[in-house]
């Protein structure tokens, strides 16, 4: 803790004279006051007490060390002291760094920092020992602490300051600011501040000002200074304590240097099909200020300006680009001049002269470049009529070779789809073939030129043709199925309108006539492209009418004139009021269609068929009961009651039925008309089953009397011993012989004689129509 250089300087006679003010602060009075008050003594209210403590300056100097007795820095003194008194001290570090005896002096014990504590407040009382009574009250007081110069100033790190150069004389940098611990109010803890060097440049006053002594410093000469400054407390007294630091002045740039260019002379080659906006080339630029302190205006040479333009990049040069596009055929170099100029602040002498480069001459080369041909428009547009043509040219496109070689050019057409034919040498666009407006109004192709060389250059261009339309077009008549008669129409209803369409562009006004005069409908022309029919005469009826055709003749209004005699077709509807269509005398395109006509007649066919064919077979059934033998019958159901595994299980089916056929006569030759064909014994019988079933079949083909003798024979006589029941249509047929036919009737007025021969008698079938 103990600074030994602190203490010699304490120890210096000259030091004494800076510790003079030393005050021992009491608050005697307060606390006389407030005893006053007690309620122990309220008789003393008047009467005033003697003053009972003595007290002297109590101080002490921090840093002093320990000594052997403790150092006696005051005494305690009370008029009630006596040999059978004692003291006893409390508060801040008592009977600890402060002790006091038995004669009253107050001894310090151990070593004070005043930067820690400056001041003690204690209080003292004395006591009786005899009987341990408190003679007088506690009484406080304070010992303070003396400041030696034990601390040094103390710089913050990192100082830096900055001003923009030439800034005039006086101007102020920074404030550089040191600490000192010690007491402020002494000269231990005054500052005084002292530049080490760089003193012709800057100054510094006991504020810590830095402040310049020019106004010329130039951060393009220098731009950073460093400044050593030291610090010392003690002002004014070469002894002291000191600190010293190195400041940063950083010089700020401002825009005090002209731009000029970095040579007189700058020279590009730029291609002739360069793009506009291509960057020709950099001006570099010199200007000794930072980027952003740079601010040069470039000028172009008037009327080259047009050509070029110049702008500047963000490193501030000059960058040279194209405004308009180059020909080397009419123009192949430029040369101009550009001038440079720049607003700085500042009126050095270097920012003027005639040496200054503020010029500079540009020279420009344009590079020839093998061009692809020119066509003269951007895109052509021709026309033709549509149909048939006389002349099929349509125009013509011609392109040109650029380039100072001038190489002849050849058209050409790419797409093999294209109407049109281009002629390789003239240019002459032609079409192919008749066009038709109908189909597609215009086209849009490429011709493409090229030089006339192998590997020549290509060029393309757009162009259109528009086919105009002529009247080639009859028009057609339409929504004509919503015209209808009603039974009640009168005389002068208008039944319908129709209107016309027409595929022709502008084909005018449609006009309706009636090609062939009718009795009983006429035509007005509306004048709007309608034509409405009126009923001359009514008494039309569904029961006996039959098609009312009309030919109409639509003519166009376009040149020239196209006409088209067009069928109408007129219904005879049964309506509701307001001439709503409930039921209509169909025609064939109107009502329904010829395919379901005829399905409905395909029907009509098949029931009829199938009606017939049940009518024969009860016929037939009936005969087939009657020659019927009992015993044959049952025979030939048990072979067919068992379900066998097919020809080849023999097991379950008896083969011997069939050859027995050859052997015994069991089988009698029919005599009159027998249901089983007559099985003659056939000549190959021994043993081939085969050769016998052909020679049945054969016969059975041959017979005329019967149906053929296997049909019947399985499915005509079932017996009655079948589990199964009987499967035969016939059979069931004959209990039910009235079929229901009602469905007829709902079939709709057409089916109605079909449903009146068929249907139930007496039931209602009659239909809504
Ligand atoms: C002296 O003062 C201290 C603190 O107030 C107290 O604890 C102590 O008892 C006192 N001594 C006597 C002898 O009264
Ligand atoms: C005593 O010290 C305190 C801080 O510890 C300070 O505020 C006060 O001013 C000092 N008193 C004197 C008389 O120096
Ligand atoms: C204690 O002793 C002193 C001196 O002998 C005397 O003045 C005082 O009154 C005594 N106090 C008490 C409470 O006895
Ligand atoms: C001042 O002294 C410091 C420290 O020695 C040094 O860094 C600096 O360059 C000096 N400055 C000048 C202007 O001499
Ligand atoms: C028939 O065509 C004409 C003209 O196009 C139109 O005014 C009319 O409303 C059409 N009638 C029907 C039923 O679509
Ligand atoms: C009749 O139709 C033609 C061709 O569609 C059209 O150009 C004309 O404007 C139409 N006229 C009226 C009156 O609607
Ligand atoms: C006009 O209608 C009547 C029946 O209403 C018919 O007898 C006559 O043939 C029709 N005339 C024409 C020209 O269709
Ligand atoms: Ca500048």
């Amino acid at each position: 803790m103990m600074k030994l250089s602190a203490w010699r300087q304490m120890t210096e006679p000259g030091c004494w004279a800076g510790i003079l003010v030393v005050l021992c602060t009491l608050s005697m009075g307060a606390d006389v006051q407030q005893s006053l008050k007690t309620p122990s003594m309220p008789s003393t209210v008047l009467h005033r007490h003697k003053r009972a403590w003595k007290w002297y300056k109590l101080y002490v100097y921090e840093e002093t060390p320990s000594k052997n007795p403790p150092e006696k820095i005051g005494k305690l003194e009370n008029t009630l002291s006596s040999v059978s008194t004692i003291y006893n001290l409390s508060g801040e570090g008592a009977n600890d760094i402060f002790s006091v005896n038995e004669n009253g002096d107050i001894l310090v014990n151990a070593i004070l920092d005043r930067e820690k504590k400056s001041n003690y407040t204690l209080s003292a009382s004395i006591i009786n020992i005899e009987n341990r009574t408190l003679m007088d009250k506690d009484d406080t007081f304070v010992i303070v602490v003396l400041d030696i110069n034990d601390n040094s100033p103390v710089f913050p790190p990192d100082l830096s300051g900055s001003i923009s150069e030439s800034s005039i004389r006086g101007s102020i940098v920074m404030t550089v600011s040191a600490t000192d611990a010690d007491d402020p109010t002494t000269q231990n803890g005054k500052i005084e501040y002292r530049l080490l060097n760089g003193t012709d440049l800057f100054k510094i006053n006991n504020e810590g000002q830095i402040i310049t002594m020019k106004s010329d410093l130039d951060r393009e000469k220098q731009s950073r200074y460093l400044i050593a400054i030291q610090a010392k407390d003690m002002p004014g007294i070469m002894t002291g304590n000191s600190a010293t630091t190195v400041v940063t002045i950083n010089i700020n740039d401002i825009n005090d240097n002209i731009a000029t260019f970095k040579t007189g002379k700058y020279h590009f080659n730029v291609k002739e099909d360069s793009e506009i906006g291509f960057k020709i080339g950099i001006l570099e630029v010199e200007d000794k200020d930072e980027r952003q302190n740079k601010d040069p205006t470039f000028t172009i040479q008037q009327k080259y300006d047009e050509m070029f333009g110049i702008k500047r990049n963000d490193e501030k040069d000059g960058i040279l680009s194209l405004k308009l596009p180059l020909d080397y055929e009419k123009v192949n170099t430029y040369t101009f001049s550009v001038n440079v100029d720049e607003h700085t602040v500042s009126t050095k002498t270097d920012n003027q002269g005639p040496n200054l480069l503020k010029r500079a001459e540009v020279s420009i080369s344009v590079i020839d470049v093998d061009e692809p041909p020119v066509f003269s428009q951007t895109e052509y547009m021709f026309s033709i009529y549509e149909g048939p043509f006389k002349n099929p040219r349509i125009g013509a496109v011609s392109a040109r070779d650029p380039d100072s070689t001038g190489f002849k050019i050849r058209y050409s057409i790419e797409d093999p789809n294209c109407p049109v034919a281009v002629d390789p040498v003239q240019g002459h666009l032609s079409v192919k073939w008749q066009l038709d407006r109908e189909k597609e109004s215009s086209y849009t192709f490429q011709v493409t030129a090229h030089e006339d060389i192998p590997n020549g250059l290509k060029s393309y261009v757009m162009v259109k043709l528009k086919v105009i339309d002529i009247n080639d077009n009859e028009p057609e008549l339409t929504n004509g199925s919503y015209v209808y008669v009603c039974e009640s129409d009168k005389p002068g209803t208008v039944i319908g309108t129709i209107g016309a369409y027409d595929k022709d562009e502008n084909s005018g006004r449609f006009r309706f006539t009636l090609a062939k005069k009718s009795s009983n409908f006429s035509l007005i022309d509306n004048q709007d492209n309608t034509s409405n029919i009126v009923l001359k005469q009514g008494g039309f009826s569904t029961e006996h009418s039959v098609e009312h055709v009309l030919e109409i003749e639509i003519a166009d209004g376009g040149t020239p004139e196209k006409k088209s005699i067009n069928l109408l077709q007129i219904k005879v509807c049964k309506c509701q009021p307001g001439r709503r269509m409930e039921y209509c005398m169909a025609y064939a395109q109107t009502g329904m269609s010829v395919s379901a006509l005829l399905a409905i007649l395909l029907c009509i066919v098949t029931i009829l068929v199938i009606v017939i064919l049940i009518v024969l077979r009860r016929r037939y059934q009936k005969d087939v009961l009657i020659t019927k033998s009992s015993g044959e019958i049952h025979e030939q159901l048990v072979r067919y009651d068992e379900e066998g595994g097919g020809e080849m299980d023999t097991n379950g089916y008896d083969v011997s039925i069939l050859t027995s056929a050859c052997h015994d006569s069991s089988f009698r030759p029919g005599a009159g008309p027998s249901l089983y064909a007559i099985v003659k014994k056939p000549t190959a019988c021994k043993g081939d089953m085969a050769m016998m079933i052909e020679v049945k079949k054969d016969e059975a083909d041959h017979d005329r009397d019967g149906i053929p003798y296997d049909t019947l024979h399985i499915y005509g006589f079932e017996g009655s011993e079948s589990l199964a029941g009987s499967l035969s249509s016939l059979d069931s047929s004959s209990s039910g012989s009235n079929l229901d036919y009602d469905f007829l009737n709902d079939w709709g007025p057409r089916f109605r004689t079909l449903a009146q021969l068929y249907g139930v008698d007496g039931s209602d079938t009659d239909s809504s129509y």
